[in-house]
């Protein structure tokens, strides 16, 4: 077995080199090793200080996120953390200046590993943070502890509940680091701890109480924390955890602190939301991995491109190139149409200026890079060519067919179309190996999920490339299937349909909304509709109804189409499912919304009664789930982590559920299919369970269980 952890004698300091690629997880046998050779330094006559540092290209990424499954008990829990509480105490014990030197990051248990030196060196690139929160615990070894002792309580609880790193000169300035090198790191490393054998000397964090001197402001500073998370953490537990622990660490002392912190992170680390976010972990990085397309896949670099549309959505594409430093073109049909998207444009950039997320130079220069155009003169130069004209398909093709005479046979042409059919454009292309969807979420310079639709013979390259390429757009890449809808809108057209029969039943818009934002969406679905604009879904559905087909299976509610034919757009005519007072986005509930779903029941003959919370949420969820199954089993989704992730960055599903699939897993997918069968008994045949499902839920399987199964056989 390869060695964990390095020793070795530089200029009379022991460098100890944490060498356990990607990242120096703290896997099994590591904080041993690393403990050991601490004890090692301190008896070795020839050391007169101890430098920490990691080998490759990070110091210590935290904890190894897979060992947390294999906790299945409190016990198993509170024993582990207690020995790594303990481990650390007898590092910092260490009589030798001890240093941490720190490149890439220092996350987690990594930065609590370089707290529990004495002192910390950093390269300018470095940064640290306490993400546990982003995988539903809370800092395990010690960090709830130190760090306000190093930082002050107001930053170790940003840091500790918010999970994000923070950046060399900020850590150096609230006292996380000692210094900043440039130039040679480990030599400088070495000339720090030298100079603290000098003067200095030992120095534990856990001693150091000035910062929470005042411990009224420290607990003060708490109660804000709890406070600020209501709004940002609905429904998470974690970062209350993360509050708890550092308060009583505040009030009791870094001991008793610590004993709170190992009982607290054993309640974390079993529970649901951790299962779910560590399921989330992965699944974000398995979701580029793409089978049948190996890693060294041939790509493009995409150095220029051309967006065709230049409306809300054609916009937003194009800002996102500038935004990633590739020149644009940005092309429309009329003058008109041209000056309105680039008005809009420059409005969005003003106001990222305006919340100080962009400084007026960058605006400029981001500006520049976008040329627009109303030929296709230069298209001819591009490398790629996204098309987000009207969603017609006629107009698709026309496009498609002149976009393959006016660009080199090389360039990639993609389609942000969210329903129509891309092989019909990649034929009328005629390069379809270079076609492909490319599916933006509304505003698409906001929105982090991009859907990779393969075409039928979308080529390896081509989808290789676009998975680079939304990488570097800042978004998160899905590979996704050519089937109506894909995955996204496929299975929110069941999302929705439940919400409108729900509301036909009895259930009122605001209680419907209510209840999914209690759940943790960021808005219920009728206010997202309200945002979106019920023309986009309406347009879509008379499209649909022309060539005779439906966007869900099941009865298909008129009162949406009834505010349509009321010019009730939504947010943008000041009234839609709710009403909204002029240059205000506050929905109001407006009582025509009952008057129409009352209507609409007569006609379906259904009697309108109280619906409670639980069943809104059961029957919207179910229908996402049984709709993902049937994903699955057709192929259109690679993996229920990949549904998990299309929506939690298409829709803000909340992340501690999970996604929709995960959710479900957790309610038990025996469950969910008695509730499919109950309300196929209750509501009609259009609730027909996903034959995946029903083979699962047979065999005691969970998606997850499935999907590690058929991997390993792989
Ligand atoms: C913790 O520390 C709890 C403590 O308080 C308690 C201690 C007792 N474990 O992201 P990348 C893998 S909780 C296992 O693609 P990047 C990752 O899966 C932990 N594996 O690279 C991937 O594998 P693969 C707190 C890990 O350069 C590969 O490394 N720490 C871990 O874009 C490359 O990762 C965190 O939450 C890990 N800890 O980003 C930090 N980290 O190639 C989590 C990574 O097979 N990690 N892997 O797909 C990160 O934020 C990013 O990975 C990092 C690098 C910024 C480090």
């Amino acid at each position: 077995m390869p060695e964990l952890v390095h020793y070795e004698l530089r200029d009379q300091v022991a460098v100890v080199t944490i060498d356990n690629p990607p990242v120096n997880a703290l896997s099994p046998g590591v904080p041993e090793a690393i403990e050991a050779a601490v004890a090692r330094a301190a008896q070795d006559p020839e050391a007169r200080a101890v430098v920490l540092i990691g080998a490759g290209s990070t110091f210590i990424a935290g904890a190894d996120i897979r060992f947390f499954e294999t906790i299945t008990t409190r016990e198993a829990s509170l024993e582990r953390s207690r020995s790594v509480h303990a481990r650390l105490r007898h590092i910092e014990d260490c009589p030798k200046p001890l240093v941490a030197a720190i490149h890439g990051t220092a996350l987690g248990g990594g930065l609590e590993f370089a707290m529990a030196c004495h002192y910390r060196v950093a390269v300018p690139s470095a940064r640290v943070g306490q993400p546990e929160v982003q995988l539903g615990i809370i800092p395990g070894a010690g960090g709830t502890q130190r760090l306000p002792r190093l930082a002050g309580a107001p930053l170790a609880l940003e840091m500790c509940t918010l999970g994000q790193h923070i950046p060399t000169h900020r850590a150096l300035a609230e006292g996380i680091i000692d210094r900043v090198i440039e130039g040679d790191f480990l030599a400088g490393a070495i000339t720090f701890a030298l100079e603290k054998t000098q003067s200095g000397g030992i120095r534990k964090s856990r001693e150091q109480n000035a910062k929470l001197s005042d411990r009224s402001a420290a607990i003060a500073a708490c109660a804000a924390a709890r406070h600020n998370l209501k709004k940002i953490a609905r429904g998470a537990h974690a970062p209350y955890a993360a509050v708890d622990s550092i308060q009583a660490g505040i009030e009791f002392g870094f001991d008793a602190g610590s004993e709170r912190e190992i009982a607290i992170f054993a309640d974390c680390v079993l529970s649901t939301e951790s299962r779910a976010m560590v399921k989330l972990f992965f699944a974000e990085r398995e979701v580029a991995k793409i089978p049948g397309i190996p890693k060294d896949t041939p790509t493009l670099e995409i150095r220029s491109a051309a967006v065709v549309g230049a409306g809300t959505m054609g916009g937003g594409i194009a800002m996102n190139f500038a935004n990633a430093g590739i020149p644009v073109l940005l092309k429309e049909v009329t003058q008109e149409a041209l000056d309105r998207g680039l008005a809009t444009i420059r409005r969005n950039y003003e106001s990222s200026v305006t919340k100080g997320k962009l400084t007026p130079a960058q605006f400029e220069q981001r500006f520049a890079l976008i040329t627009s155009t109303l030929t296709y003169n230069g298209f001819d130069r591009v490398d790629m060519v996204t098309e987000a004209v009207f969603e017609n398909m006629d107009l698709k093709k026309a496009t498609f067919a002149e976009l393959g005479r006016v660009t080199r046979p090389d360039c990639i042409l993609a389609s942000n179309t969210s329903t129509l059919d891309i092989d019909e454009f990649a034929r009328a292309s005629g390069r379809p190996a270079k076609v492909i969807g490319t599916h933006y979420f509304s505003p698409a310079n906001v929105m982090k999920l991009l859907e990779i639709v393969r075409g039928r013979e979308s080529s390896a390259e081509t989808i290789a490339t676009c998975m680079k390429l939304a990488k570097k757009l800042n978004k998160v890449g899905v590979p996704v299937g050519n089937c109506f809808g894909f995955v996204a809108n496929r299975m929110i057209a069941y999302y929705m349909r439940e919400a409108y029969q729900l509301l036909e039943e009895g259930a009122s818009v605001p209680h419907i909304d209510r209840a999914l934002v209690e759940f943790g969406m960021p808005v219920g679905p009728f206010a997202m509709q309200d945002i979106a604009g019920i023309d986009v879904g309406a347009r879509i559905r008379q499209y649909l109804r022309s060539i005779g087909k439906h966007r869900a299976e099941g009865p298909e509610s008129p009162v949406p189409d009834w505010l349509f034919d009321m010019g009730r757009y939504g947010q943008k005519t000041g009234a839609g499912w709710y009403r909204y007072d002029s240059g205000s986005r506050t929905p109001i509930p407006d009582p025509l919304i009952d008057d129409l779903a009352g209507k609409a029941a007569i006609a379906r003959g259904i009697e309108r009664h109280p619906i409670p919370d639980d069943e809104i949420i059961a029957r919207i969820m179910t229908a996402l789930a049984n709709e993902g199954a049937n994903i699955l089993d057709e192929g259109y989704a690679t993996r229920p982590g990949d549904i998990d992730i299309i929506y939690i960055y298409g829709f803000g599903f909340p992340r501690h559920r999970g996604g929709p699939m995960f959710y479900a897993d957790t309610v038990g997918l025996k469950a969910v299919l008695d509730r499919v069968h109950r309300y196929r008994n209750q509501l009609g045949d259009h609730w027909r369970p996903a034959p995946l499902l029903e083979r699962l839920a047979a065999s005691g399987q969970t998606f997850y269980t499935w999907n590690a199964a058929r991997r390993d056989a792989a």
